[in-house]
């Protein structure tokens, strides 16, 4: 098993200059996995920014194979998808600065914003965010910043009914509400960490996602 660099976990309200209600706010708190909520991370503007910004080039998700470590499309995922490129436009290098300091991170160590639409019946099965060492494919993806430490999941727009990330082991089902944010983090990239998670079926509505992934060391 390999020990990595824990991720600085908030363990205080944290004030976040720019935004209108300048606290970082916490409404739910695990320890297994190690997860927070953060209440209105974003404002419904940046929600609506981020959006516009992938709307034209959403295209179906895909997977990072475990034995080619190339991207291909799988039954498991069926949202849809994009990257926008890091400081893409004054929003997003906005939203990038404020996650960097809410989480005491380099910007470096961080992957480029992702961005998902769940449209009815699409969903994620359970997966984990990390690597696992075991599989050949994942060698590709580790040289590229090391093992992913922790995952940031920005809510962009309410689905009417499903669309829960939801973590099997625990049985914590996380709402997803505009503006909110979950923040989980793995330690270790193994069973330790309980991370594994879904993206329930969206059964009405539409779900958006802005996801942040945070490297162990410089992202390239
Ligand atoms: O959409 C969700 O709730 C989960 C997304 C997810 O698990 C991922 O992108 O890795």
């Amino acid at each position: 098993m390999t020990d990595q660099m824990p991720f600085p976990w908030p363990t205080t309200v944290k004030p976040i200059t720019e935004l209108s209600e300048s606290v970082l706010r916490i409404s739910t708190s695990m320890v297994l996995p190690k997860a927070i909520v953060l209440e209105k991370f974003l404002s419904d503007d940046e929600c609506e920014g981020l959006i516009q910004l992938a709307l034209p080039c959403f295209q179906r998700s895909e997977v990072i194979s475990t034995t080619t470590g190339n991207e291909e499309v799988y039954g498991s995922r069926t949202s849809e998808g994009m990257f926008l490129a890091k400081r893409q436009t004054p929003l997003v290098e906005k939203i990038e600065k404020r996650i960097c300091e809410a989480f005491n991170w380099q910007e470096e160590r961080t992957e480029a914003l992702q961005m998902l639409r769940y449209t009815p019946g699409a969903h994620y099965e359970a997966h984990h965010d990390y690597f696992n060492e075991s599989y050949p494919g994942s060698a590709s993806a580790i040289k590229r910043g090391g093992q992913r430490v922790g995952t940031l999941l920005m809510y962009l727009a309410t689905p009417e009914e499903g669309g829960e990330t939801f973590f099997p082991e625990s049985g914590l089902a996380v709402q997803a509400l505009k503006g909110n944010a979950l923040l989980f983090v793995y330690e270790y990239p193994d069973d330790r960490s309980k991370s594994l998670h879904a993206g329930s079926p969206v059964t009405k509505g539409v779900k958006f996602v802005a996801t942040k992934w945070f490297r162990q060391s410089v992202f390239v």
